[in-house]
């Protein structure tokens, strides 16, 4: 079946079921799954996020105790699939509960760390898809509290300290995929213990409601709910059954992930930055620092500082949110190259912070590179070839510059729109004015002799 079929099959289901259930009280107009709310309403609850720019994403599980190896043998692919990579049996797998004693995790430097990043916001695995919850639900014992030594409910502690600090707070919840729980989808639909098997309506009503019911009720403000891998067994009437919880936390934001056709409030594209962002959308794109979102003992393919700062840069001057993944161990610590990386962003942000947060996008465009004119994907579209010299960020009456590549004595841009009239670095705490020369909308701006910073150089221009 091709997508357009899918999306027919959905818009007519979508269509069927307004009709039949809800037709005679509530005549539906609505085209798709929605919150109801005014455009004003919506745009005053996406404000701290359009302002956050950048967030911690966590992937933190029982996953951490096998951390990427299972019966001796190193699985392949992301750690926190290890269960249904390494198809390890339910009541197995579960065995990990009772060595996952993270005894080193303290939240308050959790968030500590996250802020010495320059991260504004935190979203962590509340339960991922290997069914185990890592908060005290009452919904079953298959949760840190009840199934571990450790005894305690991090995210009561989290929520806690992101109180404490000052610092947004999410969950991630697998709402459809629940390997463990009877009932609960696998990607694939193929189970591989008897005990999976089950009814996905009882899970629902059993498990993913009830839990998703508790994270909203219990842990104060929630200001993310981050559902994923929405399988087709997720209709418009399954997914309509979630909204009424968010009433229970009137001002969370909520990824496009449910299902069932709810759009939600941001796009989430994966690992990768959308050539020209998604206009008309929030989006914020996830990605991990190595190759696994959660722990994996071997996986030391780090991204280097230089690379995770130009996609944040990238991903800020094309309008959306980095959020970037750390994968804690099963002691509790978030690997210290992952907090090295990203306390140097932090640094960096302490003094270019203005040109990231609350940014636009770029009053340019075709900095960040073209699309080639021969060469095209598997699916017959153009390849995007990315420029990487420069970007640009911008705030009323600001352009910010990122020289991603030092140009050497100027810097030469084309296009402007208004004139400028003072440029500086703003790493400069005097802002000393560089020479520039605008004749028509080319400007023309004369460098310090040297960069003062190896990653981005922040040049600012003043316009009107
Ligand atoms: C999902 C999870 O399966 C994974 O374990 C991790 O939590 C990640 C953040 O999300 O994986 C996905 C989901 C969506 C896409 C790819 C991987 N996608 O849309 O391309």
């Amino acid at each position: 079946m091709n997508r357009g079929w899918i999306i027919c099959g959905l818009a007519l289901t979508g269509w069927l079921w307004a009709g039949c259930a809800w037709g005679q009280t509530t005549p539906s107009t609505q085209p798709e799954l929605q919150r109801n709310e005014t455009p004003e309403q919506h745009e005053a609850r996406m404000t701290w996020w359009r302002q956050a720019r950048f967030g911690m994403f966590i992937h933190w599980g029982v996953y951490s105790v096998p951390a990427g190896t299972y019966d001796g043998k190193k699985i392949a692919g992301i750690g926190e699939w290890i269960m249904n990579r390494g198809k390890i049996p339910v009541a197995e797998y579960a065995e990990y509960a009772k060595q996952f004693n993270p005894t080193k995790f303290d939240a308050d430097q959790w968030v500590e760390t996250a802020q010495e990043a320059g991260m504004k916001y935190m979203v962590i695995t509340a339960k991922h898809h290997d069914g185990f919850a890592m908060f005290h639900t009452k919904v079953d014992g298959y949760n840190i509290y009840d199934a571990t030594p450790f005894k305690r409910d991090p995210l009561a502690e989290l929520a806690a300290a992101c109180q404490k600090h000052g610092m947004k707070l999410g969950f991630y919840y697998s709402q459809c995929q629940d390997w463990h729980h009877p009932g609960g989808d696998v990607k694939g639909g193929v189970h591989w213990d008897k005990a999976q098997d089950g009814d996905f309506d009882e899970y629902l009503n059993s498990v993913a409601i009830p839990q998703v019911k508790e994270l909203l009720t219990n842990y104060g403000p929630v200001s993310v709910l981050w559902f994923d891998t929405a399988t087709g067994l997720m209709t418009p009437q399954r997914a309509g059954e979630f909204l009424p919880l968010l009433d229970l936390q009137p001002q969370i934001i909520v990824n496009n992930r449910l299902g069932g056709g709810f759009k939600g409030d941001t796009e989430t594209p994966e690992q990768r930055i959308p050539p020209q962002g998604f206009p008309g959308r929030d989006w914020e794109t996830c990605m991990t620092i190595n190759d696994t979102w959660g722990y994996k003992s071997y996986d030391t393919n780090f991204k280097s500082t230089e690379t995770l700062l130009h996609n944040l840069v990238d991903i800020a001057s094309k309008g959306g949110n980095y959020l970037l993944n750390v994968g804690p161990t099963s002691e509790g610590i978030i690997p210290q190259p992952e907090v090295d990386r990203i306390k140097a962003i932090g640094d960096w942000l302490k003094i270019n912070g203005e040109s990231i947060y609350g940014s636009g996008p770029t009053a340019f465009g075709p900095e960040a590179g073209s699309l080639d004119p021969v060469k095209k994907d598997r699916r017959g579209r153009p390849v995007w070839v990315a420029a990487w010299d420069w970007r640009c960020t911008t705030k009323p009456g600001k352009l910010f510059i990122h020289l991603l590549k030092w140009p050497g004595e100027k810097f030469e841009l084309s296009g402007m729109k208004g004139s400028v009239t003072k440029a500086y670095m703003l790493a400069d705490a005097q802002q000393a004015e560089l020479a520039v020369q605008q004749s028509g909308d080319h400007v023309s701006v004369t460098l310090p002799a040297a960069p003062p910073d190896k990653i981005d150089s922040v040049l600012v221009m003043e316009e009107k």
